[in-house]
């Protein structure tokens, strides 16, 4: 009967199950008081700073010989969500993600109590379909027609940023499959001065090395500077190397700026190159009619990284690789293990994607994003890219005159801002020899008070020959114009000497 099964499936007696079924209730009950709920409102620390040494001391981390109890593990549990960074408030804007959304969060709950691998459909029939309808709805967004293309959900931007190396090599050179480096040119890749790290990591890892990833300047607005991209492609040509790819960049990780694609896509047809666009931060502007001419002939790329855990606030992780090849991911990557892809089982192989991946097991990445598209509908994605958008416009326009706020861009394209703050003592002293010398520790000292008093969290880099300064990330569209103001408050309170 119905109940023997339910028995079967867990393995266990009726008192063990109640027993479990309790611990999962209250334990349920404790997420959703302490961490969903109970820490994400404007009254409670974004983090409750602490030093290592003292949360060694708070949480006994060493794994021990007998089992804890259920009302220990659940102490272990408050004391984690106490000394965790409370990425759920709404003042935790320092990271390219942020906020909870609920049915995304019910998604992953769901994801990980089904505990599924995605690479066969025998062991993963809803994820596999749900992944090809998501990533074939994506791939449409990005102006690729119904038929064509392919996808994969990846573990992060990088790794996405890496299957587009990947992708491109195996496309113009499709012996590297066998034969490795050794077979093939001496290949060169070319990105952004500002684009992310990864793709220059990923030419590290792939074998293409360092300094074959060429970087290209950006314009005083940050956007990849296609003159010199043209030049940096012939110069290596007259050096012996051969081009194969170029990475645009829809959103830069610090900037947020977005690099002209239509003159890029041009240049790669001009010297015949594999064009990719990363759109880990930007590509959610797609979702919105009116932002998503900032990413103008991304319907010209071969590939785009998107990451829905960025601009449309999925839970960590949620990053997908798209492509307009259909065959590429498959046939680049696959090595036809017969004791997982057999293919004469008796459904249709095709549903077997794992081999398109460089990893064998694979979370169900999927379902969060796809519960919050069922949740919200297009249109609430629309209107949730649009409300970061207004909010990123008030916070520039308020701090655009306001007294200590000094910006670094002066039209930003994306929802990150950049700024210095110059406390009162430094104001007035712009062409004293120290002054940017003083400038650059005011970041840090600020971020420091910010997050010993847990009342907001803002990132803080230099760039090039910019001294420190802060980068506020909106992603969260739960935030108001109320907190862009509370936002400058704080700068000013914190900042006050
Ligand atoms: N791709 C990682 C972005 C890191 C950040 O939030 O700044």
């Amino acid at each position: 009967n119905g109940e023997d099964r339910k028995n079967a499936i867990l393995f266990e007696s009726l008192p063990e199950r109640s027993k479990h079924e309790d611990f999962i209730r209250r334990a349920v009950d404790l997420l959703v008081e302490r961490v969903v709920f109970g820490r994400a409102n404007r009254s409670s620390k974004v983090v409750e700073w602490t030093s290592p040494e003292d949360i060694k001391k708070a949480i006994d981390l060493k794994p021990q010989d007998g089992p804890a109890s259920h009302d220990e593990l659940l102490a272990f549990m408050a004391d984690i969500a106490r000394y965790s960074v409370n990425t759920a408030h709404p003042y935790f804007v320092n990271q390219l993600f942020s906020s909870v959304d609920p049915y995304g969060l019910i998604g992953q709950w769901l994801t990980d109590a089904l505990n599924p691998s995605v690479y066969t459909f025998e062991v993963s029939p809803v994820f596999t379909l749900m992944e090809e309808e998501i990533l074939r709805e994506m791939r449409a967004i990005v102006g690729w027609s119904d038929v064509e293309g392919d996808g994969i959900f990846c573990p992060g931007g990088s790794i996405a940023n890496g299957y587009a190396i990947s992708c491109a090599r195996y496309y113009f050179y499709p012996e590297i499959k066998s034969k490795g480096c050794y077979a093939v040119p001496n290949l060169v890749v070319f990105t952004s001065e500002l684009a992310h790290y990864s793709t220059r990591k990923m030419a590290t890892f792939m074998g293409i090395g360092s300094e074959n990833c060429i970087a290209v300047k950006a314009d005083e607005f940050g956007k990849m500077d296609i003159e010199d991209l043209e030049r940096k492609i012939n110069e290596s040509i007259e050096a012996g190397s051969t081009p194969f790819i170029v990475t645009a960049t829809a959103g830069t990780t610090v900037f947020g700026a977005f690099d002209p694609i239509v003159p890029i896509a041009n240049l790669c047809k001009k010297y015949n190159l594999w064009l990719h666009v990363d759109a880990a931060w930007g590509g959610g502007a797609l979702m919105s009619k009116k932002h998503r001419h900032l990413l103008n002939g991304i319907e010209l790329a071969d590939s785009v990284t998107w990451n829905p855990h960025k601009l449309l606030a999925a839970p960590q992780q949620c990053s997908t690789f798209l492509t307009r090849h259909k065959h590429i991911l498959e046939e680049g990557h696959s090595s036809n293990a017969t004791y997982l892809f057999q293919k004469d089982k008796f459904y249709d192989t095709s549903y077997d994607t794992g081999d398109k991946h460089i990893q064998c097991g694979r979370r169900a990445d999927v379902l969060k994003f796809w519960f919050m598209w069922k949740a919200k509908g297009t249109k609430g994605f629309e209107q949730h890219i649009d409300k970061l958008f207004d909010n990123a416009t008030f916070f520039l326009e308020h701090i655009r005159h306001r007294e200590g706020f000094r910006l670094i861009l002066e039209k930003p394209e994306c929802t990150n801002i950049m700024f210095w703050y110059v406390p009162k003592c430094l104001r007035g002293c712009e062409n004293e020899p120290t002054y940017y010398e003083r400038l650059h520790k005011v970041a840090p000292k600020l971020k420091e008070r910010m997050i010993k008093e847990g009342t907001m969290m803002v990132t803080y880099q230099p760039q090039g020959n910019l001294v420190n300064f802060f980068r506020i990330v909106f992603q969260n569209s739960a935030l108001d114009h109320k907190d862009m103001v509370y936002f400058a408050n704080e700068f000013e309170r914190l900042g006050s000497d």
